[in-house]
């Protein structure tokens, strides 16, 4: 038998998924990934996609003071339209509990509160990483820094483009972290599905990311691991038409003085305007197709985990 885990008057209830076919997802891309209505079309899209991998879908965030994983249709209706709810990577958490927030979980924070339920896999768009100028603003997201300590396995479709992405993959490589991408010899950029990076671990076989993980369980106790998993080509962007309007939204922030954890929404934002919605529906596309994969891979990554006390 196993024993119940005590999950303490933070969470709403004792949650317990060791050993089931969960996915967490998070909820920041909800309340400041994606603009009113689409956040919440796309969250109930992401579940369904989820579903139909074959995997249970459970999109976590802070209701009222309390951490709910597994929110309703309802929640997160309500998440996308409100305009109090904090963005809340790992340090923010405990704050905004104590405060009787409400809250998004940022990549990060998902990790650390799956985690603590026992759930090991999360599909998500894309992750923070170090930003461009990093070496002037120190902004280096800490969804970086979450995966050397946390076991979770979270698929993406590659470091976001606003970021600066080698110095990205360069952290990961530092820290320690397995970088495996999807059925692709190059690292996908998020909006596009092919760049100049290759692959530090290409995976053809589901199996072998099995394998990876048990094996760095032993050797990593306690680390997380990445899977990039490209964006489908139908919806892949053309590289030098968003890298320009990436680089003028940067510009555009940069003279607005924008700073800290508003780069990432600003960005994302502005983006999406200048493109006229293109950048949103490709991460609509890469989103769900994130989603998918993590259904397909979710019975196999708990039976990685099935040992766990
Ligand atoms: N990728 C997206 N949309 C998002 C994010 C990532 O496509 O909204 C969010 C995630 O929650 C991620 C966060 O953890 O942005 C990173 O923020 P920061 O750079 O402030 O760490
Ligand atoms: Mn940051």
């Amino acid at each position: 038998m196993k024993e119940r885990m005590d999950l303490h008057e933070l969470f709403t209830e004792d949650y317990d998924f060791r050993g089931k076919n969960v996915v967490a997802l998070e909820s920041t891309i909800i309340s400041h990934g994606m603009p009113y209505p689409q956040n919440v079309t796309t969250a109930l899209m992401v579940e369904d996609e989820v579903r139909r991998g074959g995997g249970i879908p459970l999109t976590i965030g802070l209701i009222n003071g309390k951490i709910k994983i597994g929110m309703t249709e309802d929640d997160i209706k309500e998440f996308g339209k409100r305009n109090d709810v904090m963005k809340c990577s790992t340090r923010d958490l405990s704050y905004c509990l104590a405060n009787n927030g409400w809250g998004a979980t940022t990549v990060a924070a998902t990790m650390r509160i799956a985690k603590l339920a026992g759930i090991h896999l999360f599909a998500t768009g894309g992750i923070g990483g170090v930003h461009r100028e990093a070496e002037k603003t120190y902004d280096v997201s800490a969804d970086l820094m979450e995966f050397t300590h946390t076991d979770v396995v979270v698929i993406c479709a590659g470091p976001k483009a606003i970021l600066d992405v080698p110095k990205t993959l360069e952290y990961l490589e530092t820290a320690g972290v397995p970088v495996m991408t999807y059925k692709s010899k190059t690292v996908p950029l998020f909006y596009t599905r092919n760049s100049s990076y290759p692959s530090p671990c290409n995976i053809e076989d589901d199996e072998l990311i099995y394998k990876i993980v048990k094996n760095n369980r032993t050797l990593a106790p306690g680390y997380g691991a990445l899977l990039l998993n490209p964006i489908p080509e139908a919806d892949s962007l053309d590289e030098k038409y968003i890298e320009a309007e990436i680089e003028s939204a940067i510009n555009e922030m940069k003279l607005a003085g924008i700073e800290g954890k508003k780069v990432t929404p600003f960005l994302l934002q502005r983006i999406t305007e200048k493109t006229e919605g293109k950048s949103l529906k490709a991460n609509i596309a890469l989103i769900k197709n994130n989603a998918y994969l993590a259904g397909k891979l979710s019975k196999g990554i708990a039976d990685s985990f099935k040992d766990e006390r």
